[in-house]
């Protein structure tokens, strides 16, 4: 390949947990102290494009800006990718999301999904999908998920090679919910995931019983997955995204990412619930809602949850694919 010859790109989806990952077993390592259990959006994505380099440095573009406070991570990935390839050479990479950055909407998620993909797809290192799901995860947990598609759980296995697994547990196709986005503020967030897991680990007086209560609600979101019960996934994500928040707010100092609209989204959600709508929420490390629906029930919670006070947009998205190559 001659450098700087042809652009290899690719598409991911963010994805959103529905059982929480907050809280690392190893730092160095990016090993995740809990599994997680998350759906892939497929109505928003990071579109990422790697070619090699012309003037033999990598080279870092977000929204066709240089990003310093991205590009080490982005490095970091890279090389682990050169290693896993055994490839030498340096890469220039453009990535673009179509929805907002650093908010609460895990654009690490698909970023790194998409770098994973497309960069070893470029280095020719015929990975598999699951080695692409373990490189993508070391640069950031949620990012192992993105490789995949539908219903899709990240399995710990400390002390095995990989220590992590990830597998698709139901295709999109086989339990079609949709998501809103309740947009609440679209800056970026205060303390960033990385930081505040940390933080959490360190100070927080729940922290040991956020881990050992994880398992269980992994089983149990997996088993309503299987079985399609819509009533028992809504109460096990709203109970891992609430002990999550409660987690992050006994953290010294206190991580609240909550707005007022926030707050005033989770207690409507609730409220469409108990009448009888299929709806329930989930709140990431930032201030948006994502309210998780049947199909039936999406237009009347978009109109419910525009008219609560504060929320300045309202994004829709039905479950997506993994990660997948665009031909260019
Ligand atoms: C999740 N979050 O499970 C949780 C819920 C945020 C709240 O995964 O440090 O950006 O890069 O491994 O992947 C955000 O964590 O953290 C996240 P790193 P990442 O979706």
């Amino acid at each position: 390949m001659t450098p700087g010859s042809q652009w290899i790109e690719a598409c991911a989806h963010p994805n959103i947990a529905l059982v929480k990952y907050w809280g690392k077993l190893d730092v160095a390592a990016n090993i995740p102290a809990v599994p997680s259990l998350s759906i892939t959006l497929g109505g928003l994505q990071t579109r990422t494009r790697v070619r090699l380099s012309r003037d033999g440095k990598d080279h870092f573009l977000f929204e066709g800006r240089a990003r310093p406070e991205m590009e080490q991570r982005v490095i970091g990935c890279l090389d682990e990718l050169r290693r896993e390839c055994g490839f030498s050479g340096a890469v220039e990479v453009e990535s673009d999301n179509d929805f907002p950055t650093a908010a609460g909407l895990a654009s690490s998620a698909s970023g790194f999904a998409a770098l994973v993909l497309a960069a070893s797809t470029m280095m020719g290192g015929g990975l598999s999908r699951e080695k692409m799901s373990e490189l993508a995860r070391r640069a950031s947990g949620s990012a192992a998920r993105s490789l995949l598609g539908g219903f899709v759980e990240l399995s710990l296995h400390p002390g095995e090679n990989p220590p992590t697994r990830t597998r698709e547990i139901l295709p999109a196709s086989e339990w079609p919910l949709e998501v809103l986005i309740a947009i609440t503020d679209s800056s970026a967030k205060s303390v960033s995931s990385t930081a505040g897991m940390e933080l959490s680990r360190n100070t927080s007086p729940y922290y040991g019983a956020w881990v050992d209560s994880s398992a269980e609600d992994l089983r149990g979101a997996r088993e309503a997955v299987l079985n399609r019960d819509f009533e028992a996934l809504a109460e096990i994500s709203e109970h891992s995204c609430l002990k999550m928040h409660a987690l992050m707010l006994s953290t010294r100092p206190g991580l609240l990412y909550f707005k007022g609209a926030t707050v005033g989204c989770l207690h409507l959600i609730r409220r469409l619930r108990a009448e009888g709508r299929p709806v329930f929420f989930t709140v990431d490390a930032g201030p948006q809602v994502k309210a998780v629906c049947l199909p039936e029930a999406v237009e009347e919670v978009r109109e419910a949850l525009a008219e609560v006070p504060g929320v300045l947009d309202i994004l829709h998205s039905p479950l997506g694919e993994g990660a997948f190559l665009i031909e260019t």
